[in-house]
């Protein structure tokens, strides 16, 4: 059964119980809605849209903060077999100028603090039919908006399983970034998987403090809990007193977050005297967890951390298991219905076990492509079908594998995922700055921190300050460089090309 028919049945077998519990800053933002509650209001959601002429494969925008009427309208839309294309609210204009152009999105529905600025795209993007702005701290505005019209018949669930549900873009190392298209057999394979592998429970009470708009706290969370007919609980934003208290005292049996988030929780004074032992797992991904964290979480709250591998394109691939060995620095095991390898990344042949390679994966998990790009899409699979992650890697004797690095420029901070070009291209603007590499130094709170080293024109001056204002204006605020170092050279291969493993040995002091 699809993922989508899965949640219908909870609302018929299971209409009182509680499906989300949505904890907002004020009293009045809190929300508390059942199964059957969530089924009227996608249903209510499903009218709007269809009144608003949208049709099977139509993509609708969603830049909005964390709150229920983003759920129904993801949920709508890939019930109606339209596209749902969750955006961070971080991004500035010209990001999303390009992503909602890129995408021809129809429909956005946007948060009303950005109405001013958002207007001001409309006219360039033609195939923009309506905005709405949504008012996040009054729910009942969407209950306005959407109104209560007659019953209409319905459309199911699509059933075509290789129908684009949702797109979720992904930048590169080169070019523009690239809508990775998740199709409705992907999202069911995923959580299928995953229900399996992690023994989601109907009496499950998931703490959910991650963004909707990742795939990690949308495909696998939030639809982890939905489709286990379990409860989620939703902070709007991680606060990381708060959360140990509702580990605690709601209480909760999940938590699901980035290593970020864990050091986090490590680091309040108090930790230990939160009683989280009735939690039955907590997961951690989207970024390498250090051993340190791994060993504080047994040692602060008793709980041995599962670690798993994931990407946008794939939803989850491997995962430490639920019950047997949680090996620190690995991510276990590949997930059911999901196939891993590692190859020599010249040859593409496959490695013996315990030599480093790509790691690549195939499986009814993994996105049919990226939208209207066919070479990058191409360029991504093998004649065979299987997805090259980028990710180096390789397989123990024993069957678990481990990550040994990336064979792409990537920075991952706080478990979001950096492309050090597309900062690159943004420091190329700068009248100052003659050229620029963008590399990950480590940092203990966030992973790797984004380091700018610049050199400069010949003549021009700038400050550290100029510059991270200069990239303000431009990126989502967690891709601005957050050290700016200047140097008068790089050190070059012999192709010319910046050599940034030795540039980061030469300026990295953590
Ligand atoms: C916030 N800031 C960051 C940042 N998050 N800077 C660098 N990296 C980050 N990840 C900056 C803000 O821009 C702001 O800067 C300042 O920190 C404070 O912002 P904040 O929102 O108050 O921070 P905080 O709430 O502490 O956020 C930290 C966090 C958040 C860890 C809760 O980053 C987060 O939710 N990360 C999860 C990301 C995620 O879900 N990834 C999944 C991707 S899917 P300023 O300068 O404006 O003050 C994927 C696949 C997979 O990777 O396998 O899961």
């Amino acid at each position: 059964m699809s993922f989508l028919d899965t949640l219908i049945q909870h609302s018929t077998q299971q209409p009182q119980k509680l499906a989300l519990d949505f904890l907002g800053e004020s009293a009045e933002t809190n929300q508390a809605i059942t199964y059957g509650e969530l089924e009227t209001a996608v249903q209510r959601t499903m009218q709007f849209l269809l009144a608003h002429g949208v049709q099977p494969g139509d993509r609708i925008g969603l830049q909005l903060p964390k709150c229920l009427p983003f759920i129904y309208l993801h949920l709508a839309t890939m019930r109606l077999g339209a596209i749902s294309l969750p955006l961070n609210p971080a991004y500035p204009l010209r990001e999303l100028a390009y992503f909602l152009g890129d995408a021809e999105a129809s429909l956005f529905f946007a948060s009303a603090e950005h109405q001013r600025e958002i207007e001001t795209l409309h006219p360039e993007l033609p195939n923009l039919r309506h905005i709405f702005y949504l008012d996040a701290h009054h729910p009942s505005q969407f209950a306005e908006l959407i109104g209560e019209s007659a019953p209409a018949i319905l459309p199911a669930p699509p059933t075509d399983t290789d129908q684009t549900a949702m797109m979720v873009y992904t930048s590169g190392t080169t070019g523009r970034p690239k809508g990775a298209e998740i199709t409705h057999g992907n999202l069911t394979a995923q959580i299928e998987a995953l229900h399996e592998a992690w023994g989601w429970r109907e009496d499950d009470v998931l703490l959910h403090v991650l963004p909707l708009f990742h795939v990690h706290g949308l495909t696998v969370a939030l639809h982890g809990a939905l489709n286990a007919g379990a409860t989620a609980v939703l902070l709007p934003k991680f606060h990381p007193e708060e959360t140990l208290e509702l580990l605690e005292k709601y209480p909760c049996t999940l938590f699901m977050a980035v290593p970020t988030i864990h050091r986090k929780l490590l680091e309040i004074s108090h930790a230990a005297n939160y009683d989280l032992s009735h939690l039955r797992l907590i997961t951690s991904g989207s970024d390498r967890l250090p051993d340190d964290v791994f060993i504080g979480f047994e040692r602060t709250f008793g709980h041995t951390l599962l670690e798993r591998y994931g990407m946008s394109e794939t939803g989850m691939n491997l995962s430490n298991p639920l019950h047997g060995e949680r090996r620190m620095g690995s991510v276990g095991l590949p997930l059911p219905g999901v196939e891993v390898r590692v190859v020599n990344p010249e040859t593409e042949h496959p490695l013996p076990d315990n030599e480093i390679g790509e790691v690549q994966i195939r499986g009814a998990h993994v996105c049919k492509g990226y939208w209207r790009q066919p070479e990058k899409t191409a360029s991504a699979f093998t004649a065979e079908g299987w997805l090259r992650t980028g990710d180096l890697g390789l397989r123990e004797s024993d069957g678990y594998y481990t990550l040994k690095g990336r064979s792409k420029d990537l920075i991952i901070s706080g478990g979001y995922n950096i492309y050090p070009p597309e900062v690159e291209l943004v420091l190329a603007e700068h009248p100052s700055v003659f050229a620029s590499a963008v590399i990950g130094c480590p940092d203990a709170t966030w992973g790797e921190r984004v380091t700018a080293v610049i050199i400069l024109r010949e003549g021009y001056s700038s400050t550290a300050e100029d510059i991270i204002e200069h990239c303000r204006a431009a990126l989502a605020s967690y891709k601005v460089p957050r050290q700016v170092i200047f140097v008068p050279e790089f050190p070059l291969n012999v192709l010319g090309k910046v050599q940034k493993v030795v540039l980061r040995q030469q300026v990295c002091h953590s």
